[in-house]
């Protein structure tokens, strides 16, 4: 029979419900209950550490409030969900972007001062959730941000490591070291709720023998259990707070019980211990395959975990599998979950009894690929007798697919072996190896790059065979987007509330809809706003200032032009030819008279950015950013006019005091290597200006703002293949070809900035291969610095520019982005939350 429902009486279970807590008194008396119940502590021993706790404890319960409702009311409707498959989400902190999200900002700053603490205290007390590299994590932050504040029913899905990316140091000589980032130590993370009732058992290895009807019978080896952390993602303006599941691995049995009851007690923790390691730390390496068994350990388990949650999420509604497709879809955030797709295969054939064909029109209509970069050392190859160990049944899933699949081609191709051998999923060699690009690319619906400069690369590089075989309406682009809440709002308050005044409309508006910027343009004419302007990316300046005052106790000059360079260390992303302008600059100032100098633009450079840990010349470009900057920063004839910083451990956190300070920023990659860029994005949103090359997103920023407004350089993707032709094979040395750059790399090696010898292999790489056009592109680049330096030199026009860009940033609001996804890939629609 139908229980009744609520238990017992219903007026008194209603009299408990609470709602969110909007009123200070409401909020004050939250915080205090938790700092005597949640934290058992008094109001007479409690330090900013623990004020924050309190503080986010109150907040979190209203976020479950909202997240209750939310998952109950998607629930009942039983819509199409889309699932963000990524490795990597780098969220940064939470507590400010959550009093935000929810309006209370003002109403928590109001009640923490009442309590006799400071709201920018607490909000220092925070740890960054660091749980990614660079670009492709931070994207699948933003893009979490933008689906729960359009109410779109979207979760994420990514793996809760222990440790995050490491934290960085910076030794005296300027080495990186890497400290393990222990983010979770501290205890609660008031930010996530643990479900350790949702599990799922997870099996590696053992063998799978094939049974009639293309089914199969895996079974042995070793089961790791994979727990529920349920993250809210908090709307903003909506009470819809979508989720974000992460998992964390355990062992399916505390120990051995009979290796424990037998004495051999090391025996006995041995596998709880290598289950555990599976989520213990987030691989730092971006941009690499790296062919680790744990790695590919990780992306099963994940993909594993995610699918049975969502296949169970399925069933619940009762409808039949081929109705699969219109209640899921589900993207894959570059090729590291692509095991979903013969993963899914395997549910379907192995233990739903569906046929192959019918479980690959499932699969094929259900999943989605987004790649974020065309460099061939990132496109990610297993090999085959790894994956046959841990993956067996698997492995005969895609020896499958591959099977039909090569049929296929032959049929369209007769004959065409070259064709087949490059279009296969498993290439050839010692040892053969799958290719994720090309499975990822046959199993799912559509296929996206994320610019259109890439889009295009895509579909004629790396994919170009795949293009030919199923045609081009497959392929499509989606710009990626960044959320204004976290990269205007929260980090640049005062221009926001600039930009709420001038429109004469709340920011709960124009922040979901940064077209409405636009209203700005005319603005730029105007004197008095200018002022304001300008004197806010002054104040940020000091913002910023302060901050390397604090921590690294330098002192900043907050009148010269700063020129920021924040992003991964990598060839690609040259910052060598950052720190080689710089050189020359210094060079040059060191030339001229005093009178001379009297006329120059005083510049701060500001770099920082993780380097692989095992990316030797990554290491070294920092080591010389730090040995340069330590020589030109103590030169009394310079220093005024030019310094240079390297800020460790850069981070989302760092990223949002830097931004909003920054004049100009740099993004300045070999044409046709970035995919696209995203800072590029933050920084011209916060009226700083772009030195670029034309390159990833570069270039749609510049044909929105207007080319007039960036500061292009460099040679164009179609030169770039010829250029390394032409190197490789007619060398010209660099004192022939950029007379200029020869002179820095001479100062460098000859010990100006401490034995030269150590830069050695960095400055071959430029001699010889010189495989990213520093060499090339050089002349033009100091050209374009120097346009820089002109341009500023007027400040009203510097600032109209600025104002500008800010107006023109509409489209790369991650709203769109998330938007465009949901309808034309996913077909999903918003669903409000009352
Ligand atoms: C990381 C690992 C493997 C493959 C790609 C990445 C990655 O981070 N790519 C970056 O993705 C960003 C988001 O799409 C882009 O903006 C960057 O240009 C791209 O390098």
């Amino acid at each position: 029979g139908k229980e009744k429902w609520p238990r017992g009486d219903e007026k008194t279970w209603k009299e408990g419900f609470r709602s969110v807590n909007t009123e200070v008194p409401s909020i004050t008396k939250s915080i205090v209950n938790h700092v005597q119940t949640s934290l058992a502590r008094q109001a007479y021993n409690l330090d900013d550490l623990g004020a924050y706790q309190a503080a986010a404890l109150s907040v979190r319960d209203d976020l479950i409030l909202n997240w209750n409702e939310t998952q109950m009311h998607y629930t009942r409707k039983a819509p199409k969900r889309a699932y963000y498959l990524s490795l990597e989400f780098l969220m940064g902190r939470t507590f400010d972007n959550a009093l935000l999200n929810l309006g209370l900002k003002e109403q928590y700053r109001e009640g923490i001062t009442k309590l006799g603490f400071n709201m920018e205290d607490l909000l220092e007390q925070e740890r960054d959730a660091a749980l990614g590299n660079g670009g492709l994590g931070r994207l699948a932050a933003c893009y979490l941000d933008s689906s729960a504040s359009q109410e779109l029913p979207v979760w994420g899905y990514g793996l809760r490591y222990q440790y995050g990316i490491f934290q960085q140091l910076i030794s005296p000589e300027g080495q990186q070291l890497e400290q393990p980032d222990p983010w979770l130590a501290g205890g609660e993370n008031p930010w996530e709720l643990p479900r350790l009732d949702v599990t799922y058992e997870v099996r590696f290895y053992g063998t799978a023998e094939r049974l009639p009807e293309g089914r199969a019978l895996w079974q042995g080896g070793q089961e790791v259990l994979a727990v529920a952390y349920d993250v809210m993602v908090p709307g903003c303006y909506t009470k819809n707070t979508n989720n974000l599941r992460l998992w964390e691995s355990k062992p399916k049995r505390g120990f051995d019980l009979n290796s424990f009851n037998a004495g051999d007690y090391e025996h006995a923790v041995e596998s709880s211990n290598s289950a555990a390691a599976i989520t213990s730390v987030l691989y730092p390496n971006d941009h690499t395959t790296f062919g680790k068994e744990l790695r590919l350990k990780q992306q099963y388990f994940w993909t594993a975990a995610s699918l049975a949650d969502i296949v169970r999420r399925f069933k619940n509604i009762g409808k039949p599998f081929s109705a699969f497709p219109d209640y899921v879809a589900i993207q894959l955030n570059d090729t590291h979950p692509t095991l979903a797709i013969p993963e899914l295969m395997r549910i379907l054939i192995d233990e739903e009894e569906i046929p192959w064909g019918k479980a690959w029109d499932i699969v094929t209509n259900t999943v989605f690929y987004t790649n974020h970069t065309v460099l061939p050392e990132a496109l990610e190859k297993w090999p085959v007798p790894l994956m046959e160990h841990l993956l067996p049944r698997h492995m005969q899933i895609i020896y499958d697919i591959n099977l039909f699949f090569l049929q296929a081609v032959e049929k369209k191709f007769p004959g065409d072996r070259d064709r087949l051998a490059r279009m296969s999923l498993i290439e050839e060699g010692f040892p053969k190896q799958v290719r994720m690009a090309h499975l990822a690319c046959i199993g799912s619906r559509k296929v996206n790059g994320v610019a259109e400069l890439h889009s295009e690369l895509v579909r004629t590089t790396i994919l170009k065979d795949f293009v030919e075989f199923e045609g081009p309406s497959k392929f499509s682009n989606v710009t990626n987007g960044i959320t204004p809440r976290r990269w205007l709002d929260q980090c640049n308050p005062e221009l926001s509330a600039l930009i709420s005044k001038t429109l004469k409309v709340d920011k709960s508006v124009w922040l979901k809809d940064l077209d409405k910027l636009k209203e700005l343009l005319p603005y730029a004419e105007d004197a008095g706003f200018r002022k304001e302007w300008a004197a806010i990316k002054q104040r940020n300046k000091e913002r910023l200032a302060h901050h390397v005052q604090t921590t690294l106790g330098l002192t900043v000059n907050t009148h010269a032009m700063f020129d920021v360079q924040i992003k991964r260390l990598h060839e690609y992303k040259r910052q060598t030819l950052n720190i080689l302008g710089v050189i020359h600059r210094y060079l040059t100032l060191k030339q001229m008279t005093a009178a001379e100098r009297k006329k120059v633009n005083p510049r701060v450079v500001f770099f920082a950015g993780k380097a692989a840990p095992g990316y030797y010349i990554a290491k070294l470009t920092i080591r010389l950013i730090v040995n340069a900057a330590r020589i030109i920063n103590a030169d009394p004839e310079t220093r005024d006019l030019l310094t240079v910083y390297f800020l460790p451990d850069y981070s989302v956190s760092l990223a949002e005091v830097l931004i909003p300070a920054s004049d100009i920023s740099q993004h300045i990659s070999t044409a046709g290597t970035e995919a696209s860029g995203t800072s590029n994005m933050k920084f011209c949103l916060n009226g700083g200006l772009l030195v670029g090359t034309v390159d990833g997103a570069n270039i749609e920023i510049a044909e929105a703002v207007g080319e007039n407004n960036v500061f292009f350089f460099g040679h164009l993707t179609p030169a770039v293949e010829d250029l390394r032709y032409q190197h490789m094979y007619h060398p010209v040395p660099v004192e022939e070809k950029c007379p200029p750059l020869a002179k820095v790399l001479d100062c460098v090696a000859s010990g100006m900035f401490g034995d030269g010898g150590v830069y050695e292999p960095l400055l071959n790489t430029i001699r010889q291969h010189d495989y990213y056009l520093i060499t090339e592109d050089f002349e033009s680049y100091i050209g374009a610095l120097a346009m820089v330096d002109q341009a500023y030199l007027d400040k009203e026009e510097w600032i109209k520019k600025s104002i500008r860009t800010t107006a023109n940033m509409g489209k790369f609001s991650s709203d769109r982005a998330i938007l465009e996804y949901a309808e034309s890939f996913w077909n999903i629609e918003p669903v409000k939350v009352a």
